[in-house]
């Protein structure tokens, strides 16, 4: 099989060994997609992204070597690269400004909704899931979105509003300061830091994709930041 259609599968066989997996396909209109390194916008984005712990064995061993900055970013650049090389792709990257809309494209890609917490739940992985990266193409790519079922409809009691010890997760969204606030000057903010956010372990979709607790950890860690 060649052509765009066995592209998703070319970049699934050389990422997934690290655990970096195809997210899904967004179809985007002439003139929607965001720039390739041509000028011109992309037709299709491939979205990259972990589900459950899935990156964390790969990603580990390399931290070993690494002691810069910004070592997941870094990590997953170095393997992304690459590839968008190879394929003729531009590759875009979730924290590199002008931020991409990746929870948008995700939406588009996967059917996804956000969840309470701002950040978008899946009906399999919960909450524990993320992006790495996106490849972006000059012509479509043919791809079916499944509508995914929203978790947070059936939940009927929504832990994950009231698991916060300062409230910082609400209806009106993710009050960053009151959480950064707690992290780093209570003491009870320790078990965040150790533990992970206690507002995303209370949700009980997807627990056992929930991240090992080094994983939980040093995105603790990044968040502080
Ligand atoms: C800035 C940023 C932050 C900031 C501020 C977040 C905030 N709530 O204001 C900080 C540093 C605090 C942060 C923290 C975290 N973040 Co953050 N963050 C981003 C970043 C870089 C940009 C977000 C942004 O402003 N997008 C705006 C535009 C550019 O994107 P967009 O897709 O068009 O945005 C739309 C969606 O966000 C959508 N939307 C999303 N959630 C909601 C919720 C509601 C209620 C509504 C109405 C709309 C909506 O509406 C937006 C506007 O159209 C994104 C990466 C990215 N490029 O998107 C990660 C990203 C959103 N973060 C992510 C994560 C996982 C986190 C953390 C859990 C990480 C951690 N270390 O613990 C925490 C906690 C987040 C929380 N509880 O809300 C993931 C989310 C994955 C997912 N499952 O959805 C992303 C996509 C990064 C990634 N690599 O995957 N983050
Ligand atoms: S606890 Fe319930 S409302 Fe909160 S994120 Fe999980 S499923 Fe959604
Ligand atoms: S990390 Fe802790 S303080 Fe921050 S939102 Fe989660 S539960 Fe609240």
């Amino acid at each position: 099989m060649s052509g765009p259609s066995a592209i998703p599968g070319s970049i699934a066989a050389v990422l997934g060994p690290y655990g970096i997996l195809v997210r899904g396909v967004v179809s985007l209109a002439p003139g929607e997609g965001p720039l390739l390194t041509d000028g011109n916008h992309a037709l299709a984005v491939v979205l990259l992204g972990n589900a459950g712990g899935s990156i964390w064995p790969s990603f580990r061993s390399w931290l070993r070597g690494y002691d810069g900055a910004d070592p997941l970013d870094t990590w997953s650049k170095q393997l992304i690269r690459p590839l968008a090389e190879k394929l003729g792709a531009t590759a875009y990257f979730p924290s590199d400004p002008p931020w991409q809309p990746f929870q948008q494209w995700a939406m588009r890609a996967e059917g996804l909704k956000p969840s309470p917490l701002g950040i978008l739940i899946h009906p399999q992985f919960g909450l524990w899931h993320g992006y790495r990266g996106a490849l972006g193409f000059p012509f479509e790519i043919e791809t079916s979105v499944k509508v995914a079922e929203h978790p947070c409809d059936g939940c009927i009691d929504k832990p994950c509003l009231t698991a916060c010890p300062v409230g910082a997760i609400s209806r009106s969204g993710f009050d960053v300061p009151a959480c950064r606030s707690y992290l780093g000057n209570e003491p009870g903010g320790k078990t965040c830091v150790v533990s992970g956010c206690l507002a995303r372990n209370a949700c009980p979709v997807g627990a056992e994709f929930r991240y090992p607790p080094e994983q939980l950890r040093f995105h603790m860690r990044a968040l502080m930041r």
